[in-house]
């Protein structure tokens, strides 16, 4: 199974990847952790991505591709993956389809987890006291979600265009969002 979560910050993507990797018994790829390992690795590339991650942004395109090809190019993605928090722009879109054109490996499913702005807040809310991550404070949480309006979103309504989308409703016990997810995606038996 090769699956892109999509979704709102905060809608439950890392949450269920690390749920669904088990399941499906392929690796789980998160852009976003991939970013806070070079960060606390402090490597060039993570002392740049600090400080935009903290403030909500997108980090450069170039480095995400450059950091998703290298990711890639382990032999474990050929049993297939589940990635999580990319693509998050249309350009990204692009990118990731010409690497897995290249790969001979497109995906099966794009999974849009769909959770309301008032529900994304309060759970980020509870992760900023609980994990004290700088992008969960109130300040750049309103901006990640404007970024995703602006940014990601488009995405969505591209692969919506291109039948390419399923939509699973996120608000929900952890249970009940993993096996909406695996009925979505046909694989309620492992
Ligand atoms: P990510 O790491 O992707 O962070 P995220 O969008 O907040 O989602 P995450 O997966 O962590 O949270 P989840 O919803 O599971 O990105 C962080 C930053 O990295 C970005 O802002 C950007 O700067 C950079 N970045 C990453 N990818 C990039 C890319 N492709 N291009 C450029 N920059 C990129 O969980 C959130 C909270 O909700 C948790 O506390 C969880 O416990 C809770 N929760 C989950 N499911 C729940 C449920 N059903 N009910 C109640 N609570 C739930």
């Amino acid at each position: 199974m090769r699956l892109v979560l999509l979704g709102a910050p905060g809608s439950g993507k890392g949450t269920q990847a690390a749920r669904l990797k088990d399941h499906l018994q392929v690796p789980h790829i998160s852009t976003g952790d991939l970013l806070r390992a070079e960060v606390a690795a402090g490597t060039p590339l993570g002392l740049e991505a600090k400080a935009i991650m903290a403030r909500g942004d997108l980090v450069s395109d170039e480095i995400l591709l450059g950091m998703l090809e290298d990711r890639f190019s382990r032999d474990d993605t050929q049993s297939g993956f589940i990635l999580d928090g990319y693509p998050r722009n249309l350009a990204q879109a692009a990118a990731l389809d010409a690497l897995l054109v290249k790969l001979g490996t497109p995906f099966d499913a794009a999974v849009q987890l769909e959770v309301d702005n008032e529900q994304i807040i309060a759970r980020l809310a509870g992760r900023a006291q609980a994990e004290g991550r700088a992008d969960d404070s109130p300040e750049s949480v309103r901006h990640r979600l404007n970024v995703y309006d602006q940014q990601t979103a488009p995405v969505i309504a591209f692969y919506r265009e291109h039948d390419q989308l399923t939509v699973v409703d996120g608000v929900g016990s952890l249970d009940d969002v993993f096996d909406r997810i695996v009925k979505a995606i046909g694989r309620e038996q492992a």
